[in-house]
């Protein structure tokens, strides 16, 4: 029985190295660093109860959970910075470890979106008409969009118009949406190294449309070195500076 178990965490923590390579030599030599695979944060000691609802994806405790978080005083949007996104970082380092596997990925990223939904009205301006437009997805071939919808979520916050065109989203699709909605920029997101290949693709087929936008990548593998190599006019490592990266971008143009 132990042999086994130690035989099935060899053979995961196998595949996990073999996918956390870098995609056909070009990654490694363009980012050093990134060989490594990921950035990584350690798992936390003593979690808040709501992180801990998030790591072990108890749904139905989320919302309790929030409300005593606002009932103390905290700001929606250090609920979601200090207590949601720790929990998915946690959840991502367990799987990393063969400590868990995807549909435990999966029942916290429910859990998250829950907590997303609850988190949402309060973080959105209601009623005010937005001054500028963004289009946002996730590229080709990357189901991740918590991090994704957070931005939008920001941006839609700042008075931001935001098109949220989903996850997998083909390069084709950005290009079809800018001349559809006229925005002033676009946001780019991908949690996944072997997808960052599709950033490139997707920033190139919206420059080669000779389409006037400023775009924004973002997402846990992504450099401020990588948005300089693929022609992408800003990166933010999270989504509160998202928001001032873009309307950085956006106040240039005006
Ligand atoms: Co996936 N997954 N996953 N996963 N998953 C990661 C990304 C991984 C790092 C886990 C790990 O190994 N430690 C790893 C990628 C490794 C790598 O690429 N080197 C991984 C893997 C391997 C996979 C699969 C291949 C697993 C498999 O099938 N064997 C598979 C791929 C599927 C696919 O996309 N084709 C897969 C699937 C999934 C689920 C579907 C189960 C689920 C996603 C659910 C969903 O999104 N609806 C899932 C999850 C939940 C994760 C982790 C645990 C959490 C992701 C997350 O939501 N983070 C993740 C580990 C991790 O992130 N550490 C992992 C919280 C979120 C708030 O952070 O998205 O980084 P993040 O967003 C941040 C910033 O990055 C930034 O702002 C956000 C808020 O501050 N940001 C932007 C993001 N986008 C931005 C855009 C901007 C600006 C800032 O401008 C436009």
């Amino acid at each position: 029985m132990a042999v086994a178990r130690a035989s099935r965490a060899a053979r995961c923590r196998q595949s996990r190295n073999n996918f956390a390579r870098p995609v056909a030599g070009w990654l490694e030599q363009d980012l050093p660093g990134l060989g490594k695979g990921y950035k990584t944060v350690p798992i936390m000691n003593e979690p808040h109860p709501l992180t801990e609802a998030i790591i072990a994806g108890r749904s139905k405790d989320v919302a309790g959970l929030i409300n005593q978080c606002l009932a103390a005083g905290e700001k929606a949007g250090d609920i979601v910075e200090k207590r949601l996104v720790p929990g998915m970082m946690t959840v991502g380092e367990k799987f990393k470890r063969c400590e868990i596997f995807v549909p435990d990925m999966l029942i916290a990223g429910r859990a998250m979106k829950e907590a997303l939904k609850i988190l949402e009205p309060l973080l959105v301006i209601a009623g005010v008409k937005p001054e500028h437009r963004a289009v946002i997805g996730t590229v080709e071939g990357d189901l991740h969009d918590i991090g994704k919808n957070i931005v939008a979520m920001m941006w839609k916050g700042a008075n931001i118009e935001v098109f949220d065109l989903g996850v997998n989203v083909r390069p084709a699709k950005f290009v079809e949406a800018v001349k559809q909605h006229q925005p002033k920029l676009v946001g780019l997101s991908t949690l996944l190294t072997t997808t960052m290949p599709a950033m490139r693709d997707t920033v190139k087929a919206i420059r080669d449309a000779g389409l006037a936008v400023k775009v924004v990548i973002g997402g846990a593998p992504v450099t401020q070195e990588f948005a300089r190599d693929i022609g992408a006019d800003g990166y933010s490592p999270d989504a509160g500076s998202a928001v001032d990266t873009a309307i950085g971008l956006l106040q240039a143009q005006a």
